[in-house]
């Protein structure tokens, strides 16, 4: 058993001493949760407006999630990939079906899905389009975030993420987000050896950035034109978040490479997934991927409660509604301090101008002395993303209390 923690200063302190540095917390220590709330150590309770980002949308510690975990935990957790288990075919029948694909290729983190992805783009380029081995590249937007690996930081755009880990990986070529002109260009000079474009369908950590309608669908009939793969990164949009089970769905863009992850076991396990069709998936033969963990049993039983859970209480219908509502609520809040309010969905930002000294961080820890918890992205930028378990009424209650933090700086 850990180390019973019996205040919040003990575990921050703990966490300092012995534990890495590479996060800035928001001071404040939580030790339960459960649906849309979490309680600290002393036992306040918070509404989540983080959700994990994005990764507890059907609510923390949910029933039916956790009843599937408790159960596959007390018969087989691990069998390896070397053996078959008799969890996985039924699981990846049921998500294939869910979001119609032919095939899924079922991973852990977020990351080592982008990873497969991005290998399956590129063995599609060469062995499918006939690109040279060393010429295929993937093209991917400014303000991109897909994770933290060498690889994955090698597309990103913020110094913060790639700077000062030595060489980065070749063979991405980066644009503009939302600029429709900006791949066309790129496709028309170098479209030849490009096997991908990987894309969010909202950028979350850029800050909630919503690309203007219709620009999925441009992009997507682009890559179409150009023969390369277009590849979403759905990880934080998908899973209803934007009120559609995927923000692709929006503009009815159907991904020839779809990438799943938090949500997709609701915030009990590392669970991702990558979905295709097989002259897509099947360009990846036995050996040449893989994962110790990847579409273990216990993984499988919790991902298919997750999506179950999804539809049986309707969260897709219920982050558009309530969507809808934040934003109203957003926008009617008489302060200077917001400067532009956005999203779709259940997945928003704030974007908060520094009054008297005052900026997003100190409206978090306001929010947080009034009983609820959202993170900056960005220093200015406050994203909002419940669980979409939320009723109207706690909506209702929480816009009060980001109201009350706002004009209490006025
Ligand atoms: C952190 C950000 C959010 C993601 C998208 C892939 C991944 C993520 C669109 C990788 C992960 C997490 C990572 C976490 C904080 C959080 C985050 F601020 F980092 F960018 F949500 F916006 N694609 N996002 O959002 O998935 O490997 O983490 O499972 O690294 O601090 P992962």
């Amino acid at each position: 058993m850990t180390k019973k923690i019996t205040s919040s200063q003990q575990a921050i302190d703990m966490e300092e001493k012995y534990g890495a540095h590479n996060y800035l917390p928001l001071p404040v220590v939580l030790s339960k949760g459960e649906g849309i709330y979490v309680w600290d150590v002393e036992g306040k309770r918070y509404f989540d407006f983080l959700s994990a980002y994005s990764a507890v949308n059907q609510g923390h510690c949910h029933p039916k999630i956790i009843d599937a975990l408790k159960k596959q935990a007390e018969t087989i957790t691990l069998t390896s990939r070397a053996f078959y288990n008799d969890c996985l075919g039924p699981y990846e029948q049921y998500i294939t079906q869910y979001f119609g694909y032919d095939k899924v290729l079922p991973m852990n983190t977020g990351a080592e899905g982008v990873e497969t992805a991005l290998k399956l783009a590129r063995r599609w380029g060469v062995v499918k389009k006939g690109i040279p081995n060393d010429k295929v590249c993937i093209v991917c937007c400014d303000g991109n975030f897909h994770g933290r690996t060498i690889t994955i930081i090698s597309m990103s755009s913020d110094p913060d993420s790639y700077s000062n880990y030595g060489p980065l990986t070749l063979g991405f070529k980066r644009i503009p987000y939302n600029n429709v002109d900006a791949l066309e260009k790129m496709l028309k000079e170098q479209g030849e050896n490009i096997a991908g474009f990987l894309v969010e369908p909202i950028q979350g950590e850029a800050g909630v950035y919503v690309p203007d309608e219709g620009y999925l669908k441009k992009t997507y009939e682009l890559c179409k034109q150009h023969n390369v793969l277009f590849i979403a990164d759905e990880i934080q949009t998908g899973i209803a978040r934007t009120g559609r089970i995927l923000a692709c769905d929006h503009e009815n863009v159907r991904p020839d490479i779809l990438i799943l992850g938090k949500a997709l076991s609701g915030g009990v396990l590392p669970v991702s997934a990558v979905l295709a069709d097989d002259d897509i998936m099947l360009c990846i033969k036995p050996g040449e991927h893989g994962s110790t963990f990847g579409g273990f049993p216990l993984a499988c039983e919790v991902a298919y409660a997750a999506l179950e859970v999804v539809k049986e209480e309707n969260l897709m219908e219920k982050a558009e509604h309530l969507g809808k509502i934040f934003r109203e609520k957003m926008k009617a809040i008489q302060s200077d301090m917001i400067e532009i309010v956005r999203g779709k969905g259940l997945l928003n930002a704030v974007v908060i101008k520094p009054v008297k000294g005052k900026d997003a961080w100190e409206v978090c820890m306001k929010m947080k002395e009034l009983g609820l918890l959202a993170k900056p992205t960005h220093g200015d930028i406050i994203r909002f993303a419940p669980p979409l378990v939320i009723t109207e009424e706690e909506l209702l209650t929480a816009c009060e209390i980001i109201k009350q933090a706002i004009l209490s700086f006025e």
